[in-house]
């Protein structure tokens, strides 16, 4: 069919991959999305999704060329998201060369299977690359003219994707483009990553679940923003009428700190600090306990420190509103949701115990 949207997106499970298949539905798309086999349900954030008639699940993996050149044969897509990647980067240090396969090689691969079969001239392609670039940063804030300083084992096999999207450009001719895209968060946030794990916490204190919550450095600067505006604005850089790559940020920087002191306000905990360095502590106003403390354990060998993004161009040329949930909303959104989580996983547990007393007591059978 001749103008039909159709949109084939890896890391589908993921935040982002979960999101952007809800805007791209609500668009009238045909949504595809690569899966791995796993031995545990790994589809949550995707799971609502699932039996909607223009969503569509393959098996297929970053690491396997074959089978991506058989996904992208049949789906004959005209968009591609390359959101699959091993995101974490403190992950990155400790499976450096998993990382480089999937998240360096793997671009390449998306790029030879769309031109093995011949889709070179009619799929455009969004490659998700990331503020890390910037990395031992060189300048602040930064745009797209901001030179790259690469600081983790994730950031090196990112740059490699930038650079081998810009090379496929200039080569082939083919519409595809980097989105440099800045943190952004949700409720649907990985939770190792630091401001999932300091809202899933604060809400586990509050509830009394957890004592304490332990940090790396506390002094990192990010700019925030929500995964849910920020997914927008990966389709727009396909729309645009030429490929070209963008920084996504809200233009907004705030310290680990800032976001921790915010989100245990949220949970109903105001916290003051006190110490320095490895012996600094957050420590409840009312009760007087520790309820955030330093651990060396989540410190990086090299760590980015000093990230915030100017987002003009993509203003200007897009017509995206990078302020459309501020800092203050995406904390307290991020809180609100995993307060009721914990409550819910409360109550789950506590029927899950019935459950067992009633087993263990051969009142079900
Ligand atoms: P995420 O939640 O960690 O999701 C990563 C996705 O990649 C998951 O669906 C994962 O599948 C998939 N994946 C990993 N290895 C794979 C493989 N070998 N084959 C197929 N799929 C694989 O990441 P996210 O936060 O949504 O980020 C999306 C993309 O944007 C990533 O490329 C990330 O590096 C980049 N990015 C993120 C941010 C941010 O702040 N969130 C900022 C800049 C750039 P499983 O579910 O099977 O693990
Ligand atoms: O939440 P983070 O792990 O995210 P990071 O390293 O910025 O990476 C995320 O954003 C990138 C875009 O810039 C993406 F490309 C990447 O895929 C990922 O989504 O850490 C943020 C900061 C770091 O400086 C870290 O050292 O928070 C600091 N931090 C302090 N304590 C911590 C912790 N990070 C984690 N994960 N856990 C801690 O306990």
């Amino acid at each position: 069919m001749a103008n039909k949207n159709i949109a084939l997106i890896t890391g589908v499970t993921g935040q982002d991959g979960s999101y952007l298949s809800e805007f791209l539905l609500s668009k009238g798309y045909e949504v595809h999305g690569i899966i791995r086999r796993s031995s545990v349900d790994y589809r949550e954030r995707i799971a609502h999704l699932e039996g909607t008639p223009n969503f569509h699940l393959h098996y297929a993996d970053m690491g396997d060329s074959m089978s991506l050149v058989k996904v992208v044969g049949k789906v004959q897509p005209t968009e591609i998201y390359n959101l699959a990647a091993q995101s974490h980067v403190q992950v990155s240090f400790d499976s450096p060369e998993f990382t480089a396969d999937v998240d360096a090689t793997g671009v390449l691969r998306i790029l030879e299977a769309v031109r093995t079969n011949h889709l070179e001239k009619t799929c455009r392609i969004y490659q998700a690359s990331t503020s890390e670039l910037y990395g031992k940063v060189e300048e602040v804030p930064q745009n797209e003219n901001t030179p790259f300083h690469p600081y983790s084992p994730y950031a090196v096999a990112k740059l490699y994707g930038f650079w081998i999207i810009k090379e496929y450009r200039e080569a082939y001719n083919m519409f595809c483009c980097s989105g440099i895209l800045f943190n952004h968060e949700s409720e649907r946030r990985g939770e190792t990553f630091v401001t999932r794990k300091i809202t899933l916490a604060a809400a586990r204190i509050a509830q009394g679940k957890q004592d304490c919550l332990y940090l790396g450095n506390l002094d990192s600067l990010r700019d925030w923003g929500y995964a849910k505006d920020y997914v927008e604005c990966m389709w727009l850089i396909l729309q645009h009428d030429k490929p070209e790559d963008f920084v996504i940020a809200t233009g907004v920087q705030h310290t680990v700190r800032e976001f921790a002191t915010l989100a245990f306000h949220h949970a109903g905990i105001e916290l003051r600090w006190e110490g320095e360095g490895i012996n600094e502590k957050g420590i409840d106003v009312k009760t007087g306990r520790t309820v955030v403390a330093v651990s060396e354990d989540f410190y990086r060998p090299t760590d980015v420190v000093n990230l915030w993004g100017d987002p003009t161009k993509a203003k200007k040329e897009l017509g995206w509103n990078p302020q459309t949930t501020t800092f203050e909303q995406l904390v307290a959104l991020m809180v609100e949701h995993d307060m009721k989580k914990v409550a819910a996983d409360e109550a789950a547990s506590r029927v899950h115990t019935n459950l067992a007393e009633y087993l263990e007591k051969g009142l079900v059978k």
